[in-house]
């Protein structure tokens, strides 16, 4: 039987397990990435597990998300992150020189090899054909460690390609179609693999804004076949050597077959506050706009802002509208200012940011009270703009520019001749801000900020946990509820006793208060419970706060890795009726919580309701024994002394 692209690289790096679908297996990782919003805590776990040097061919830590210096910590976090890469055989990309998976994608990425990164939207990299994946920082730490990385076996989805895009409709237009058909949920537990002769239409950045969104879908990954186009980005790139080809076998065999005509698709834009709550722009007119933001890891390319630059060229953006542009990488920023674009772009009224995530994750440019925000973002949900009550509308380029002039949400084929774009053959290379490691005999010292604290770790478990039912939330709680960030928080990712008074405050206010005084306790969630980033502090404050268990419908892939993986419980109902039984404050008790576990079923008392709940463990041995022993790095450090 032949393999898909995805299949032919799992088995090049598989070190335990089989390929059977839903078992558990474990690959080699090639490369990592992190950002500096999970980075200090990936580094901190990372320097807990006693290792001189990364095992991995190559590690890259960025610093991209926590760039608003408003008092020292990010700007002593950022040196932290230099001074142990330094040590530890990890380059390091300074403040400035862009986004990270642009910025990998650019310069590093190399098809074929796996990619493991502390950020959920590491999948960008399968724009060049590479297994790119999304984890928790811990997972990252064990990684560059050279552990291999653990994950259940995906189905395979075939999204086959035919057709081509007409004028004035994007390749976000693709992603935004499958997150309408398939939801926020649809994605769990497979991995999407673009086929079929709409492929050889899409560009890199094209195909990595299609895989870099993928996330939204919930997908362990996304991923493009390497050929004739990826080859023509590496050699714009001087990178022709990273090249190989890889395609699906022609008798490879998909789990599931979801077929989109390129030619039949418009338009489209995500609406307020969901990433799959999509509609055609079309129907959206009328309907006045604040703020325009242009960047972000899905549509920071030379080629998104080249087509930005030509809708905006010899114009003056509407009299309601503050236009924000965030090129995504130094290179894409130097080449524009080189070309003169950015002086066009300038010009329109357009503001100019660093090239950094900013106002994605809430890092400045917040819009104003009740405000219409169109993004060319991936996420919408409610706050994540740091203004609880605007609107956020995800959508293309194309559309965001054109919006931006006429002070409506506007369908770009509405206003005429498309635009057309020429790139150049060499793009340019100039790597002065990525800072290669020491060599390993050179003596390097680590500088730690005071807003560095010890970050919590989990416990062996206790055979009998009793608590209170804290908070009880409904479906699609993202990381951003359990964990807000924005301009005021992210400098505390280094500071989880700080964080922990905001977790899940967007749900209810109290939450922090109550757990501290009930001495922790339990959380009852909804369906797809934790989806969105992988920031692993959606998982190390609830453990601060001593949450014992969470009992949800279902789970977010990343954010119930990083429950396991410090020690807590992610409990589903085998009965999701049982859910509407729960009152917040009611009291839970498990008894024998050991042996329990190691059954993989768990009953759950309600002392208050004088009920049982049945609740699945569905975790593998491996994961189990780490929650006996509470949390992966006491399970790594006991191997360690072993
Ligand atoms: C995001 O887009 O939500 C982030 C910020 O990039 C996160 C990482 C984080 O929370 O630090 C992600 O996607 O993993
Ligand atoms: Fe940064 Fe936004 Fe991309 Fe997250 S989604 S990595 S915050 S640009």
């Amino acid at each position: 039987m032949g393999l898909t692209v995805a299949e032919k690289i799992i088995k090049s790096h598989l070190v335990k397990g089989e390929m059977i679908k839903d078992s558990e297996i474990a690959i080699r990782i090639d490369q990592t990435l992190t950002q500096d919003s999970t980075g200090t805590m990936a580094y901190l776990q990372f320097e807990a597990m006693g290792i001189p040097r990364v095992k991995t061919k190559k590690s890259v830590a960025y610093i991209d998300h926590n760039i608003l210096q408003t008092g020292s910590e990010n700007a002593d976090d950022h040196l932290y992150i230099q001074t142990v890469a330094k040590k530890h055989g990890i380059y390091f990309s300074k403040p400035g020189n862009g986004i990270c998976h642009q910025v990998n994608l650019e310069r590093f990425g190399v098809p074929g090899n796996t990619l493991l990164g502390s950020d959920s939207h590491t999948p960008t990299g399968g724009g060049i054909g590479m297994l790119a994946i999304g984890a928790g920082g811990l997972d990252v730490a064990v990684a560059m460690g050279g552990g291999e990385y653990y994950i259940t076996m995906p189905k395979i989805v075939n999204v086959h390609l035919t057709g081509e895009l007409n004028p004035w409709v994007a390749s976000k237009d693709i992603i935004l179609e499958l997150l309408r058909r398939l939801s926020v949920k649809g994605g769990v537990g497979k991995i999407f693999e673009y086929t079929g002769k709409g492929v050889k239409t899409l560009s890199v950045p094209d195909r990595a804004t299609i895989t870099n969104m993928g996330a939204e879908l919930g997908a362990t990954t996304s991923i493009f076949p390497s050929d004739d186009v990826t080859l023509e980005f590496l050699k714009a790139q001087g990178r022709k050597k990273d090249f190989v080809e890889l395609k699906a076998d022609k008798d490879a065999v998909y789990d599931e077959v979801v077929e989109i005509n390129l030619s039949e698709l418009e338009p489209l834009a995500a609406c307020p506050h969901s990433p799959d709550n999509v509609v055609p722009v079309s129907s959206l007119h009328d309907i006045k706009v604040n703020q325009v933001a242009i960047g972000s890891c899905t549509n920071s390319s030379l080629a998104d802002m080249m087509k930005v630059v030509k809708i905006l060229e010899g114009k003056t953006i509407a009299e309601g509208v503050s236009l924000v542009i965030a090129p995504g990488s130094k290179q894409v920023l130097t080449m524009l200012a080189q070309n003169g674009a950015l002086a066009t772009m300038v010009e329109s009224g357009a503001r100019i940011l660093e090239s950094a995530c900013g106002p994605c994750i809430g890092m400045g440019q917040s819009p104003c009270t009740d405000a219409v925000s169109l993004r060319t973002f991936n996420r919408n949900f409610e706050g994540r703009s740091g203004t609880v009550s605007a609107k956020v509308y995800l959508i293309s380029p194309e559309v965001a520019a054109v919006s931006a002039l006429t002070g409506y949400i506007t369908d770009p084929r509405e206003t005429g001749k498309p635009v057309s774009i020429n790139l150049p053959e060499k793009f340019l290379i100039n790597d002065n801000l990525v800072v290669p490691p020491a060599d390993e005999n050179e003596v390097i010292e680590i500088k730690r900020g005071p807003n560095i604290k010890p970050f919590p770790q989990g416990k062996p478990l206790s055979d009998v946990l009793e608590g209170k039912a804290l908070i009880k939330v409904v479906d699609n709680i993202t990381t951003d509820h359990i964990m807000p960030s924005n301009a005021k928080l992210l400098p505390f990712r280094s500071n989880v006793p700080h964080l922990a008074d905001y977790c899940l405050t967007p749900c209810d206010k109290n939450f922090p208060a109550n757990a501290k005084k009930f001495g922790g306790g339990f959380i009852v969630g909804g369906s797809n419970y934790g989806q969105g980033s992988s920031r692993e502090h959606a998982a190390l404050a609830p453990l601060y706060l001593g949450i014992k268990a969470v009992l949800a419908k279902s789970f977010a892939r990343i954010h119930s890795a990083n429950l396991i993986n410090n020690g807590i419980l992610p409990l589903v109902f085998e009965n999701a009726a049982d859910y509407d039984d729960i009152s917040e404050m009611d009291e839970f008790k498990i008894e024998n919580a050991i042996s329990q576990v190691q059954n993989g079923i768990v009953v759950v008392k309600n002392l208050t309701k004088n009920k049982e709940y049945k609740m699945l463990l569905g975790i593998t041995q491996r994961q189990k024994e780490m929650i006996l022993c509470g949390g992966l790095l006491n399970l790594v450090k006991s191997k360690n002394n072993k």
